[in-house]
């Protein structure tokens, strides 16, 4: 008998003792904390570590998200115990799916930031790359979508570990202290001296991360808190409320998660919570280093430092700051370790997007660091001077300076301060050279690269498609879940017609759960022969949503205009959030939910289309959309989707793309052959042109009939119990700005889904198309990208 398997069954006969039940009486609940429990254990012997790889640096991932997803599944699958947990529920009459639906997600991310950092460290693991992660034990997680009875989005607290989460060690031996405001005294020369006006304490949380066949290794996570109830001093002084008030500033830092993603709010507790989250890590980096008798010169030789885009920008005038102030490092000296630590990944190039602190905020929070930012910008200011010429200076200072306007521009400090830049699509990548920094491209060479992001194998097809999974075992020689690209041995079956029905009845049989999952869900029961077409992501403009949207109001109205002809039927399925303060993005939302209900009871619409919003998209419900997938929607406006990941999820699970040319679609279509995704709308290049002429989305709208009608239908109270001006807000700005050209592309999508309607009728080249997906994507499983950034970035000087 395995180890295990003995843990397994003294464990259950001490916690049924415990209980003074059997087996057989356990809740579901009772066996979830069993479980979780027992595989902690394992979890926690499952060390040593494996040998770090000796070609590689060690990776400190500092990201403010990792949105991690539920994690005992996936613990018990790396452990390779799943199924004998399975075989002892089967004997109790249990099934360990249900029971695993017992766990709470940890939320602790917004989208595609948090979930990349989360597939990382999967792979990191799973690897032997060491790693650790570095984050924030938010209280609060991203906000529980509820849908109210007009459609709307409302948003309710989601206090993720308050009961019961198991996964976590609270590492009292690992508190550090972060010093806010107070004044910085000029000692001499380089040498200053800061003086905190108060004090927060951080405690570590770590959850072990288990790779697959791996090693297992921290993800740390820091909380805020103060050391004393209140300020005794300020207290006795009678100032009781002002007292008080240093606490709840303790307690408040980390209390939630900012809920904007691809858009900064620039509120100063999220600049606190940045620099908390900077400072404890960098201290827990240094202590590790030194403690193993290394010196401070060796730290780039031994670590590296990842930036996952600007949130932990601070991480490098706080390096800066220990080594001036506290190790009395001379500049250059500390620079030059500094610049050699740091990498920084940028995943967005939207304006709105790309962090500006106020100065004065800064200087007052931090002083001693805008003193060591305004060094920065000193130097660089030499460099720009020396590389560009009197002419081009003034537009290169503009572009690269860190310090402008009364703006600290981080993503230029995290550009100057790092070894290497990197872009997360090829296509961003390159924008990222020659749209966003030029003047630095041509400053630092070398300095840029690109790595095109990826998704865990393990819990993207493995764990959450079983069926598939059992099917690749049969037919694929080797651990695929390991190796992805082995998944290219199943290409020549594409045209197998057994492969295909046994492919086609998985996915058939996947569209069935989730149909189920909609019914249960929003009580709609839908037609499990319909076409599946999925969109879930964020709400954003930019993603346009609202391209999908129009598209079905003038599917709806071709329908209702001749309810002879013949549709393909087809569900389309959206799921996502909106940051609780963009209107436009709540707009979109109800504007879907309030169609869903006018079309899904409309009898002329039956067996032809349907409309399913699910609502609190979170990585344990993508787990359950993903596989059931028939077409993947991927429509923001070229250049603007860094690279997406969902597109890659929903690839390797059979959906075919429906996408433009923007972020990794682009590398999909590559990958799979242009014949197996369709592509549409403007390209980079044209929506430039597009602009160049001056755009005006009202000429699409006046010449476009299909188009107006769709639009109008917004207007005329058709999917807004009769309110004519619920919408007016998110009209106005589709014909008189529409600044993501969602008219533009309107007509050349609407031919797309024509397309994909077309190509289903014929099920046999559809399965193929959906086979040579899988077989052909191999490229995007993070283990490459992984070793991308190790060959490219991590490895040793
Ligand atoms: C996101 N960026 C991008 O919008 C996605 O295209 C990309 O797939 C993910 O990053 C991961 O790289 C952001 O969330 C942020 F914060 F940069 F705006």
């Amino acid at each position: 008998m395995s180890s295990f398997q003995t843990l397994l069954e003294t464990s259950l006969k001490t916690y049924c003792e415990e209980r003074f039940v059997q087996p057989e009486q356990l809740t579901d609940r009772q066996w979830y904390q069993f479980i979780a429990e027992v595989s902690q254990q394992a979890v926690l012997q499952s060390f040593p570590h494996n040998p770090p790889l000796v070609s590689t640096r060690k990776v400190n991932y500092l990201s403010m998200e990792f949105l991690i997803g539920r994690l005992l599944g996936n613990n018990l699958m790396n452990l390779g115990v799943y199924d004998q947990v399975q075989q002892l529920l089967a004997k109790c009459g249990k099934n360990l799916v249900d029971i695993l639906e017992q766990e709470r997600d940890p939320s602790l991310g917004n989208g595609g930031l948090g979930r990349l950092a989360a597939c990382y460290l999967d792979s990191m693991a799973s690897l032997s790359q060491a790693a650790v992660g570095y984050g924030l034990h938010y209280q609060y997680g991203l906000f529980k979508q509820l849908i109210g009875y007009h459609g709307e989005q409302l948003e309710r607290g989601d206090a993720w570990n308050r009961d019961f989460y198991p996964q976590q060690y609270h590492r009292a031996d690992l508190q550090q202290k972060v010093g806010f405001g107070g004044q910085v005294v000029h000692l001499q020369d380089d040498k200053y001296q800061w003086q905190p006006e108060w004090e927060i304490f951080g405690e570590a949380f770590d959850l072990p991360v288990v790779g697959y066949k791996g090693v297992q290794q921290p993800l740390r996570l820091w909380q805020g808190y103060s050391e004393t109830d209140f300020d005794f001093a300020v207290f006795n002084d009678g100032d009781y409320l002002h007292a008080e008030s240093r606490v709840i500033d303790a307690s408040k830092l980390t209390k939630v998660l900012y809920p904007n993603d691809n858009h900064q709010e620039g509120k100063a507790l999220r600049l606190m919570q940045q620099y908390f989250h900077c400072a404890c890590s960098i201290a827990d980096i240094l202590r590790q280093h030194l403690a193993q008798g290394r010196s401070l010169e060796q730290l780039p030789e031994f670590e590296v430092i990842q930036l996952n885009d600007t949130h932990p920008a601070i991480a490098i005038p706080e390096l800066m700051r220990v080594l001036l102030d506290q190790y009395e490092l001379s500049w250059e000296k500390a620079w030059s370790i500094c610049s050699k630590t740091f990498a920084y990944t940028n995943h967005t190039l939207l304006p709105e997007a790309l962090e500006q602190w106020d100065q004065t905020l800064v200087a007052k929070l931090l002083p001693r660091h805008i003193i060591i930012i305004e060094r920065i910008n000193n130097e660089l200011h030499h460099l720009v001077k020396a590389e560009f010429n009197e002419d081009e200076f003034a537009q290169a200072w503009y572009e690269t300076a860190v310090l402008m306007d009364n703006r600290v521009r981080m993503a230029n400090l995290c550009v100057v301060g790092s070894f290497a830049v990197n872009g997360v699509a090829q296509i961003h990548s390159d924008l990222v050279v020659s749209d966003l920094f030029p003047a630095y491209a041509r400053l630092f060479k070398g300095r840029f690269h690109n790595v095109t992001n990826g998704v865990t194998p393990r819990r993207w097809i493995r764990q959450a498609n079983p069926a598939l999974s059992a099917l690749l075992d049969q037919h694929v020689k080797g651990d695929w879940t390991k190796d992805l690209e082995l998944l290219r041995q199943i290409e020549p079956l594409a045209k197998d017609p057994q492969f295909q029905r046994a492919y086609q009845a998985i996915k058939q049989q996947n569209k069935q759960a989730l149909a189920q999952v909609i019914e249960q869900e929003i009580g709609l029961k839908v037609n499990g022969e319909a076409i599946f077409d999925i969109q879930i992501k964020r709400f954003h403009e930019y993603k346009r949503q609202q391209l999908n949207l129009l598209n079905i109001i003038a599917t709806y109205q071709e329908i209702k205009a001749n309810p002879e002809q013949a549709v393909v039927p087809r569900l389309f399925v959206f799921a996502g959030k909106a940051a609780p303060g963009y209107f436009l993005a709540k707009q979109i939302i109800q504007a879907i939910n309030n169609l869903a209900a006018t079309i899904n009871s409309d009898p002329d619409m039956q067996g032809k289309l349907q409309v399913a919003f699910l609502p609190d998209y979170r990585v344990s419900l993508a787990e359950k959309i993903i596989p059931a997938a028939d077409v993947s929607e991927q429509i923001s406006l070229a250049g603007k989707e860094a690279s997406g990941t969902g597109n890659m999820k929903l690839a390797l699970n059979g959906a075919i793309t429906i996408g433009t040319l923007d972020g990794a679609n682009v590398e999909i279509a590559e990958f799979a052959g242009e014949e197996n995704v369709v592509i549409f709308g403007h390209t980079v290049e044209s929506v430039r042109e597009l602009r160049a002429n001056g755009y005006n989305p009202r000429e699409y709208y006046e010449q476009d009939d299909v188009l107006r009608n769709a639009i109008d239908a917004l207007t005329d109270g058709s999917f807004a119990n009769g309110d004519q001006h619920r919408y007016d807000a998110l009209v106005d700005n589709l014909i008189n700005h529409d600044p993501f050209c969602t008219l533009a592309d309107f007509a050349s999508y609407r031919a797309a889904q024509q397309e994909i309607a077309k190509r289903y009728q014929n099920q046999t080249a559809w399965v193929e198309s959906a086979i040579l997906n899988t077989a052909r994507l191999g490229a995007f499983s993070s283990d490459r990208s992984i070793r991308d950034y190790q060959t490219r970035i991590w490895k040793k000087a």
